[in-house]
């Protein structure tokens, strides 16, 4: 072809290309980026509310169980009053009813990041219907195709029939571990009637950790009550 003769025209054309690439990567990465809300999910009475309305009024004040979304813009600022992320953050806070919760998956598109909360105190108890929840937030396709960042933030360590973060984590995973196995049988039925299929979470063959997942899942004691929330405001300001 006549164009391609010109010596310049190969160099010209790769150089068109980069800078189409260069673009088309900066419309991805910056549509990424500039996702900054933050859902407050987890089970009945851990203490969502509490934290929404820790982090957004900075004082205690007593909740009752949800019936419907919170939601907020807010500024984290450190103690001398210096924001902590870049802009102003959205915080929802959804309803850990069971009939309620399902409304989560309407703000994942959105999403920069899930604050699990779970109750230390009683996670004992309830390791089971509270993994299914965090199971069917990992396993949503949004979750892992965005890559979403979690956070399970373990509420209520000021009282001393807390468990530790290490046992929590343990016992979530040997429960994911169990959904897993019985869910995988749902997953081929999803499959042959064409629904939406949700994701197989951690390694075939290999007993589920957290860390096998590709997004980031990290697992962090807090209390709402004392106002020790470092782990939630740290975890957020570096996802900003
Ligand atoms: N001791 C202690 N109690 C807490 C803490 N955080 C929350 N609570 C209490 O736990 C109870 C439930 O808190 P909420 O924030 O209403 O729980 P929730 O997760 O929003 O529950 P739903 O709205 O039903 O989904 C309240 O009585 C809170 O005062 C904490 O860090 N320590
Ligand atoms: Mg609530």
């Amino acid at each position: 072809m006549a164009v391609l003769d010109n010596p310049l025209a190969v160099p010209a054309l790769v150089i068109l290309v980069l800078v189409f690439a260069a673009i088309g990567l900066t419309f991805i990465f910056q549509k990424k980026a500039s996702n900054s809300t933050y859902l407050v999910l987890g089970p009945t009475d851990a203490g969502k509310t509490a934290l929404f309305t820790r982090l957004r009024y900075n004082k205690r004040t007593p909740t009752i169980t949800s019936m419907k979304e919170n939601e907020a813009i807010l500024e984290l600022v450190n103690d001398d009053g210096t924001p902590i992320t870049k802009k102003p953050i959205q915080l929802i806070d959804v309803p850990g009813h069971e009939r309620l919760r399902f409304r989560y998956t309407d703000f994942l598109p959105i999403t920069r990041g899930v604050i699990f909360v779970v109750d230390s105190t009683t996670i004992g108890r309830s390791a089971r219907s509270t993994a299914e929840y965090l199971y069917d937030v990992l396993a949503n396709q949004h979750t892992s195709k965005s890559n979403i960042p979690i956070l399970v933030a373990c509420n209520k360590t000021d009282l001393f029939t807390a468990l530790p973060t290490s046992k929590i984590q343990t016992l979530l995973e040997a429960e994911i571990n169990r959904l897993r196995a019985t869910k995988s049988a749902a997953v081929e039925q999803q499959e042959s009637s064409g629904e939406t299929m949700s994701e197989y979470l951690g390694y075939e063959g290999q007993d589920f950790k957290f860390e096998h997942l590709e997004n980031d899942v990290t697992l962090a004691g807090c209390s709402v009550e004392n106002g020790d929330l470092k782990c939630v405001t740290e975890w957020i300001a570096d996802l900003s």
